[in-house]
């Protein structure tokens, strides 16, 4: 990784940001990983992870790691939900492409060659997805993805027609669709995926679904049954901002 990313303009080419609640226990080991990616390569970088509200070591491990990397920081953000604290990762980041990552790093971060220069041409939005034939999940229980699945299709069905996996935790935005997209994101909460790629369709945005490999996790923050339901009100509130003109860009 250059220092300043010189090549670039002085500019990082990649944000990456970490939503992260209560990941004491795994986000040492997805930093070091990322850490040691970062070295190899030939551009400017940073990292970003933003908690909200963790109650346990999430925020002394991070700021470990950021003492310690001059291209890292921590940002505390207020109030709970990974729609939250993704939105104040992006907007104090200042690459030209902005990738949300997951903390657990359930898609290797090498992956993220797939979402960068000359991949990444013509699109504004790219989503990992665990769907298709190049794409490869890795211990999923059945049950588990047949519950994706029907949930998939209830999000197809009620706003997002044709999209095949809107719900995987890494998502990169160029600086434009980013700058556009975070500025306008109402969702704190679960729904905020659905939210901004409903936002980027009615942009016209260019939307790329990128197969990825995806490891199944046990540990999660989720809550299954709950938080589905959750988005499909989500969902609702999402047509009724579209309506009420939430969306529009500033100064329009
Ligand atoms: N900052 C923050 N991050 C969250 C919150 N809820 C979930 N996350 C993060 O979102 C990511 C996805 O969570 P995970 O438990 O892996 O969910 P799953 O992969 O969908 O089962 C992880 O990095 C979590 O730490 C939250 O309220 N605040
Ligand atoms: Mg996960």
């Amino acid at each position: 990784m250059t220092e300043s990313g010189q090549e670039n303009g002085g500019g990082k080419l990649l944000s990456i940001i970490i939503p992260a609640y209560n990941e004491e226990r795994r986000l040492p080991a997805s930093l070091a990983k990322i850490d040691a990616f970062l070295q190899q390569q030939p551009y400017g970088a940073e990292v970003i992870v933003v908690d909200n509200g963790s109650t346990d070591r999430t925020v002394a491990v991070a700021s470990e790691f950021a003492a310690s990397h001059h291209w890292a920081q921590v940002i505390q953000a207020s109030v709970r939900g990974k729609g939250l604290a993704v939105k104040v990762g992006m907007q104090a980041a200042c690459g030209d492409f902005r990738f949300i990552c997951d903390a657990d790093l359930s898609m290797p971060i090498e992956e993220i060659a797939h979402f960068l220069p000359p991949h990444s041409n013509g699109f504004d939005v790219q989503i990992a997805t665990r769907e298709g034939q190049e794409s490869r999940r890795i211990g999923e229980p059945f049950h588990r993805h047949l519950m994706g699945r029907i949930f998939n299709r209830i999000i197809q069905w009620t706003a997002l027609p044709g999209m095949q996996d809107t719900q995987c935790g890494f998502k990169m935005f160029n600086r434009a669709a980013a700058d556009d997209l975070f500025s306008v994101q109402q969702m704190v909460g679960i729904g905020f995926d659905v939210e901004l790629l409903f936002i980027a369709r009615k942009r016209g945005n260019n939307i790329r679904e990128v197969p990825v490999t995806w490891s199944f996790d046990a540990d999660s923050r989720m809550r299954l049954i709950y938080d589905s339901l959750y988005i499909l009100l989500e969902i609702q509130q999402i047509h009724r901002n579209w309506q009420r003109g939430f969306y529009a860009r500033p100064g329009s």
